[in-house]
């Protein structure tokens, strides 16, 4: 570790030091987290793509009073760093370590947590109206990405700020990447800005002056010049009719030109917004070249940047599956929130371009689009995270479900999520879909029932919703073909007597495990793949309810006692059977 990251433990550390030295303090963070994530995992290259911002919003502002939120907060690792976290740092998104986001109950310098995108403008104006209430005066600023300004509520906010407040800052840093490139209209409004020749000359000249002269001054001049100017400066038109006063773009790497602004910007009884300019991965070469695999990763090694290769994963089965049943069938097309990568989508897009769709981080865009399409005789299939489907819960009901349209949402990240942390567990898909009238609502045990589930959710006339986990598949042997599946029956792989034990999906192999060592203990035990969550196979319940003494069931997700609340009512009348909570 470097010598001058050992002096700090507050961000009033690193308001000691001068330019210069916080030039070099963002060197060794850079190299400090190209090691330590090497070893943990985790968002290098947004990471290194926001140390000078950071380190210049923390020499300006003073957390906690001042609140500091970062969107999603997959970038808030300087944050953690310069806010009294960096010996621990090593922990990150280990068990009983650092979060890999912001966490209100992790740091009082953690004013909002996140890990969904889209959430740091509404947050932060209600933070500043909060504090124009209490007749406070700290500072809000919130940093959200260019991408976060492709999801809906980033614009509701922005609908809602100048009639909220006179004091907020936003900073929308731009480095043209998602997770994969930016998508839309939106993220070619922000290109056309960066690469605007009359922009750069005029914004050449503002930022040279800002640098020049600093502060309240400056801030008059320039506000003089660009009112002259209103009309050249097209590009921030969108930004000036929302009411915010648009600044920038300027280099996000240009560290005394960040503080200038940022001074300069405090002193504005307006709300501003600054354009920033970004490079994902800045310093280490493995993360420029490969923006979309650093974004977020596994260990890797610190030199080349090199991972080990990963096994075939549930979303890997997935996408193929997909192209190869879109293949066969033309109605059927892809979605998916900006997820290519993490959803496996990217292996479907170069099969079938014209039926693929990425709508940016735009989950409930996303469904009323399928919708849509699905009105038109197409089978839209939405691949989105079981936690950010979340998002799009009334679409799914109003405009999927009340209709009966046979969109299929494939939900991967079902069951917990790992290190990401709670923020991305997938634990309430089965809650909150299985009480929506009409969907068919499934979790395969295996890649291979993975594949028939899909084909069984072509088939249907209504809506659909298959579940798996994050990760490596069973690595069972498949079928060429995929077969449909009788819709709410389930599968039962071994017949037993004592006891029928339920493992859902993926929890199938610690159903099997206990299965055999009761039927070593002296007592036959079924062992049950439900397969269907929604419609539930009541006739199987019943059979074995007349029969067994106790059900066991195996369930990824919040509401343990959802196939107990099913046999339950079932096990009321009767003396013997018991049932056992998993
Ligand atoms: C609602 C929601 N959908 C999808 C994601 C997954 N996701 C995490 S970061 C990210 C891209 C963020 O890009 P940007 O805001 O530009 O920040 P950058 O990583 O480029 O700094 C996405 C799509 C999410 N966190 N929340």
């Amino acid at each position: 570790m470097g010598s001058l990251l050992e002096t700090i433990q507050s961000p009033a550390d690193l308001k000691r030091l001068n330019v210069g030295q916080m030039a070099e303090l963002a060197e060794e963070i850079r190299a400090f987290l190209v090691q330590t994530l090497s070893k943990t995992g985790g968002h290098l290259g947004p990471n290194l793509g926001v140390v000078e911002l950071t380190l210049a919003l923390h020499a300006v502002f003073n957390t906690p009073e001042d609140r500091i939120l970062f969107d999603v907060s997959h970038q808030a690792y300087i944050h953690k760093i310069l806010t009294g976290r960096r010996d621990k740092f090593h922990t990150i998104r280990q068990p009983g370590g650092l979060n890999g986001f912001m966490l209100r109950t992790e740091s009082d310098h953690d004013c909002y947590g996140a890990g969904h995108a889209g959430t740091a403008l509404s947050a932060a104006l209600g933070m500043a109206v909060a504090r124009d209430l209490a007749g406070g005066h700290e500072h809000v600023i919130a940093v959200a990405g260019d991408a976060a300004f492709t999801n809906g509520v980033s614009f509701e906010a922005l609908n809602n700020i100048a009639e909220q407040t006179k004091r907020l800052i936003v900073v929308l840093n731009d480095n043209e990447w998602s997770i994969d490139r930016n998508v839309g209209a939106i993220a070619r409004y922000f290109h056309r800005i960066v690469t605007s020749e009359h922009y750069q000359h005029l914004h050449e000249r503002a930022t040279r002056l800002i640098e020049r002269v600093g502060g309240k001054t400056a801030a008059k001049v320039v506000r003089r010049a660009e009112e002259a100017a209103k009309g050249i400066l097209w590009p921030s038109v969108m930004f000036e009719e929302f009411g915010l006063q648009y600044f920038g773009p300027i280099d996000g790497h240009n560290l005394p030109l960040l503080i200038e602004t940022f001074n300069f910007l405090k002193a504005i009884d307006h709300p501003v917004l600054l354009h920033v300019i970004t490079q994902k991965g800045r310093g280490f070469q493995p993360a420029i070249d490969g923006a979309k695999k650093f974004h977020g990763l596994g260990p890797y090694d610190p030199e080349t940047g090199d991972t080990i290769p990963g096994v075939p994963t549930y979303a890997e089965i997935f996408a193929n599956t997909l192209a190869e049943l879109a293949s066969k069938d033309p109605r059927v097309v892809a979605i998916t929130a900006a997820m290519p990568n993490g959803t496996g989508l990217d292996l479907f897009r170069p099969k079938h371009p014209k039926r693929y769709f990425d709508v940016g981080i735009a989950e409930e865009h996303a469904v009323v689009f399928a919708a849509g399409m699905a009105t038109r005789g197409y089978k839209p299939v939405c691949a989105i995270y079981s936690t950010f489907l979340q998002r799009a819960f009334d679409p799914i009901v109003h405009d999927v479900c009340l209709q009966k349209l046979p969109v299929i949402f494939c939900m991967d990240r079902a069951g917990l999520s790992g290190d990401d942390g709670p923020t991305h567990h997938g634990l309430f898909d089965i809650g909150y879909l299985r009480s929506i009238p009409e969907i068919v609502l499934m979790a395969p045990k295996d890649e291979d029932e993975l594949a028939d589930m899909m084909k069984t959710a072509l088939d249907l006339p209504g809506p659909s919703a298959i579940r798996y986990p994050r990760g490596a598949v069973a690595g069972v042997a498949r079928k060429q073909v995929p077969q449909s599946l009788p819709v709410g029956k389930a599968e039962v792989e071994r017949e037993g007597s004592d006891v029928a034990i339920l493992g859902l999906g993926t929890m199938m192999p610690l159903a099997r495990e206990l299965g055999a060592r009761l039927e070593r203990d002296g007592y036959t035990a079924a062992v049950i793949n439900p397969r269907f969550v929604k419609p539930i196979d009541r006739e199987m319940l019943a059979r074995y309810a007349a029969r067994v003494a106790a059900f066991v069931t195996f369930e990824d997700h919040v509401t343990v006692e959802e196939a107990e609340r099913q046999v339950a009512p079932l096990l009321a009348n009767r003396r013997r059977p018991t049932l056992v909570a998993s």
